[in-house]
């Protein structure tokens, strides 16, 4: 599939002292750990299941990742960025149904309004961007490495993964077993399936439905299951062991955990990310934003009505990625003053030195992506600059502002011209 086309980030000056590695929460270990890419820095994001508009929540998911991207390229590493489109899925084809649209026509619609806002909120592209309809035979090769693995089992027409079985399932989410079922109920699973060796055994490829699409390949006409879609995905394109998986915290029971036990058992190997990073839920109305519940607020609602992206994008910023939390008329209300002081301060011919608020940004978002600490080192910066006007001139800089807009279109992806 085509992304969607970034402004290309400027290389910043170099600090004087060593570099501090980006250090993530994993959920897997519990706690912040650096990540040690190589020369090439590898992500796998997981990507909409294109049914509805891109609401607060999902940008801010891409956002936070967006951020990680940001800090590796200015660490100096090249970043292969990959992210899937789940663009043939159960909840795709309910609303398709329930709308009356064609599932494919829906589907395209949904992925260009994203790329369209993603591109509006300087979220720098993914460089292999594919969908779940083109990976058909290669998911088809990936379940038949999991058949010879001896993983994979029929209900019917149907194959399930011995997830179960698995050496080292459940050390994604660390979950115990009855918040397991329990979630797998509520995201897509099946547990109560006769028939079933686990009830968390997740559907590799389910066989044909009446009035569903299915495609013709070695494993009988049907269609693939969730979570090997993405297994495959990552596999084909980053391979075991890249550096961090991501996505919203819904995602890391079962999708990961799914995800990462099928990619040990079809390579052997382990494991199958370095980093499981995941974001805090965005709700709105006293619940999580969700397209099923249809409390959202879409970005491309409020860039119709005359948002600036920039200031969007500061709103989801000013909150930690991990933390979850309500959007409210004053997120908006708070980021617009915020964007329209930094302007300002930003169009004056001088101010304070640019080094040291560019070290405070860097150091932030290292620490575990601090966003509201960088936001915060920026505002002082900010208020420095706007008081300065009278101050002695010796204690400016001229090149200071183009300096620190520089910055902080490189590191946060806020442009502010
Ligand atoms: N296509 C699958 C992943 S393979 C999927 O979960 N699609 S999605 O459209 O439902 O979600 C896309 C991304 O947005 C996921 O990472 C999900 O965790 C995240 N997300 C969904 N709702 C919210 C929310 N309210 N707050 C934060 N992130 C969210
Ligand atoms: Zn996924």
């Amino acid at each position: 599939m085509e992304a969607w086309t970034g402004r290309e980030p400027t290389r910043l000056p170099d600090p004087q002292g060593p570099r501090a590695p980006l250090r993530l929460f994993d959920t897997a270990a519990g706690r912040v750990r650096a990540t040690q890419p190589g020369p090439t820095a590898r992500m796998y994001v997981c990507g909409i299941t294109p049914y509805d508009a891109t609401h607060l929540g999902h940008a801010a998911t891409y956002v936070a990742f967006d951020l990680v991207h940001r800090a590796w390229l200015d660490l100096g590493h090249a970043v292969h960025y990959v992210q899937n489109v789940t663009d043939v899925d159960d909840p795709l084809l309910e609303r398709a149904v329930a709308t009356g649209r064609d599932w494919r026509e829906l589907a395209r619609a949904e992925t260009a309004l994203f790329a369209e806002d993603m591109a509006a909120l300087d979220v720098l592209p993914p460089q292999d961007y594919i969908g779940a309809v083109e990976s058909i035979p290669s998911v088809v090769g990936w379940v038949r490495r999991l058949e010879a693995a001896g993983a994979v089992y029929q209900v019917d027409e149907d194959r399930y993964f011995d997830a179960a079985g698995a050496p080292g399932f459940g050390s994604v989410a660390n979950l115990p077993e009855a918040a397991m079922r329990a979630i797998f109920a509520e995201r897509g699973g099946d547990p109560d399936r006769p028939g079933k060796r686990h009830p968390l055994d997740p559907l590799l490829w389910q066989a044909e439905r009446p009035d569903e699409p299915a495609w013709d390949t070695e494993l009988g006409h049907g269609r693939p299951g969730w979570h090997i879609e993405c297994t495959a995905i990552a596999l084909d394109h980053l391979g075991m062991a890249f550096d961090v998986q991501g996505g919203g915290s819904d995602l890391a029971f079962p999708h990961h955990e799914m995800c990462a036990a099928q990619a040990r058992v079809a390579t052997g190997r382990a494991p199958f990310a370095q980093h499981f990073v995941h974001t805090g839920m965005v709700g709105y109305d006293g619940h999580k934003m969700s397209k099923s519940r249809g409390n959202l607020v879409f970005v491309s609602a409020l860039r119709r009505d005359g948002v600036p992206p920039a200031a969007i994008r500061l709103a989801l910023l000013a909150h930690h990625y991990r933390s979850d939390w309500e959007w409210t008329d004053a997120d908006l209300a708070g980021a617009t003053s915020r964007l329209e002081r930094w302007r300002a301060a930003l169009a004056l011919p001088e101010g304070p030195a640019a080094a040291p608020v560019l070290e405070s940004v860097r150091a932030a978002l290292a620490d575990d992506l601090d966003a509201p600490a960088a936001l915060a080192a920026v505002d002082a910066w900010v208020a420095a600059a706007l008081a300065s006007p009278g101050s002695p001139t010796s204690a400016l800089d001229r090149g200071a502002p183009g300096e620190v807009a520089t910055a902080l279109a490189t590191l946060l992806g806020v442009h502010c011209s």
